[in-house]
């Protein structure tokens, strides 16, 4: 029962810890020598409430082990990055490479999961990669040389994944279902959460289905948000009374959408069949569109200013998290930077202790405490709706020009 997982990042190293608790011998597999040193040290390379504790847990207990090599075991668990190349279209050369790696190591009757989001048609390729280098063995079941090819996409919210990797609902597609079988074996040892069959197209479909979904909804948000502001309306109380229709159920406009998922997976759709996803690519634009409306704003009002100080509060993707990575947010307050003619810029992040790279060189920019960036601002820009900002004393807010991007003090 021994498990390999390729890949130790936000969704693969979580996924082996789990596995190990759950009484498998996992290895983990991974490119970096500084991540497979800190697991094998029993720490880990991120922050993921609840991680720390199961990987020191299983590594401590001989279940969970890092190497750089991919070894011999019974199921390999792919779960490298997709990032994007040329216009929006999937790069598979992660998941060729770990293909690659696995293909020495197979002997006939082994488990291969695919992890990674990935556009309809991944898992073939990963299958084809693998028996092109192996071609004494087959996909074909049931026999002594089959191998079992199968996708299991997560759907963890980061913040959450330790808790929802055990207790979500989850999508099994396999080349075969016979692979399926075997794989929903290998993660009901872990999940208690109802494990549902397919074909692995409709199980790559259908993760990139639920994300592209939010994106769209957001961007309907979005999209009223510009046209309310024309209009002279207030959004959120637009949105608030259109949702006490029973069957209306707008989400929330925000400064554009961040992260990892959301705003990258509905582009595997749209490379996957430019000519239909019509609406899905739309969604995308708009979103994409909103940092630069929320710039044009405040540089309009800063440019009635002499020397204008900005309090920009929030750089995260989104609430109470330390996550900048793909976030408007911070992109919003790295062009204010850049754009600003004269005036300074003041960024508030409770959750981080110094400024990004992305500041680096500019003198107009300085990272502050909430109430003293609200004291010294002219305009108070808010950015993302943590905590600390909600509870922020409004009063501190009177004769302040106020952009609030989320609604929150409304
Ligand atoms: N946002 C809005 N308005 C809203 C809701 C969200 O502007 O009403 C913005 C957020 O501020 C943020 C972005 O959207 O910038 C995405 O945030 P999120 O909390 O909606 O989602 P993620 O990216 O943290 O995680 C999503 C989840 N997918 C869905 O809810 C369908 C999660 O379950 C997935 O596992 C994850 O993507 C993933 O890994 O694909």
């Amino acid at each position: 029962d021994t498990v390999a997982v390729i890949g130790l990042g936000y969704i693969g190293l979580p996924t082996a810890a789990v596995l190990a608790q759950a009484g498998k011998t996992v290895i983990g597999v991974d490119v970096a020598q500084a991540t497979v040193e800190a697991i094998n040290a029993g720490t880990v390379p991120f922050v993921e409430e609840g991680l720390a504790t199961v990987v020191a847990g299983t590594v401590a207990q001989g279940k969970l082990s890092a190497q750089t090599e991919t070894p011999q075991a019974d199921a390999y668990i792919v779960s490298v990055p997709t990032p994007f190349k040329g216009d929006h279209d999937a790069d598979l050369s992660y998941i060729e490479a770990a293909a690659k790696g696995i293909a020495p190591q197979l002997s006939g009757g082994e488990l291969v999961v695919l992890e990674s989001t990935a556009p309809p048609g991944a898992t073939e390729f990963m299958a084809e990669v693998i028996l092109g280098l192996r071609p004494e063995l087959t996909m074909e079941p049931n026999l002594p040389n089959s191998l079992y090819f199968s996708h299991a996409p997560e759907r963890v919210l980061p913040g959450r994944i330790m808790v929802e990797m055990l207790e979500n609902d989850r999508i099994i597609g396999g080349l075969s279902t016979e692979a399926a079988e075997l794989n929903r074996d290998l993660y009901a040892s872990f999940c208690t959460g109802e494990l549902l069959l397919t074909d692995a197209r409709t199980a790559e479909m259908a993760k990139l289905t639920e994300n592209a979904f939010r994106d769209v909804n957001i961007a309907f948000a979005n999209e009223l948000s510009l046209i309310a502001e024309r209009q002279g309306i207030d959004v959120w109380e637009l949105i608030e009374l259109a949702n006490h229709h029973p069957r209306v159920n707008i989400l929330q406009p925000g400064p554009g959408v961040g992260g990892h998922c959301i705003a990258v997976d509905p582009w595997f759709i749209v490379s996957a069949d430019r000519e239909n996803a019509k609406l899905i690519a739309a969604a995308r634009g708009v979103n994409d569109s909103k940092p630069e409306a929320v710039l044009a704003k405040v540089l309009e009002r800063a440019e009635r200013l002499k020397h204008p100080t900005i309090a920009a509060l929030g750089l995260a993707f989104k609430a109470n998290i330390d996550d900048l990575r793909e976030s408007p947010s911070k992109d919003i307050a790295v062009a204010l930077t850049e754009r600003l003619d004269e005036g300074t810029v003041l960024v508030v992040e409770p959750n981080i202790d110094a400024l990004p790279r992305e500041f680096d060189g500019r003198g107009n920019v300085e990272l502050a405490a909430l109430e003293d960036a609200v004291e010294r601002a002219d305009i108070v820009l808010l950015l993302v709706d943590h905590d600390p900002f909600r509870t922020l004393d409004r009063e501190t807010l009177q004769e302040k020009v106020v952009i609030d991007t989320k609604g929150l003090w409304r």
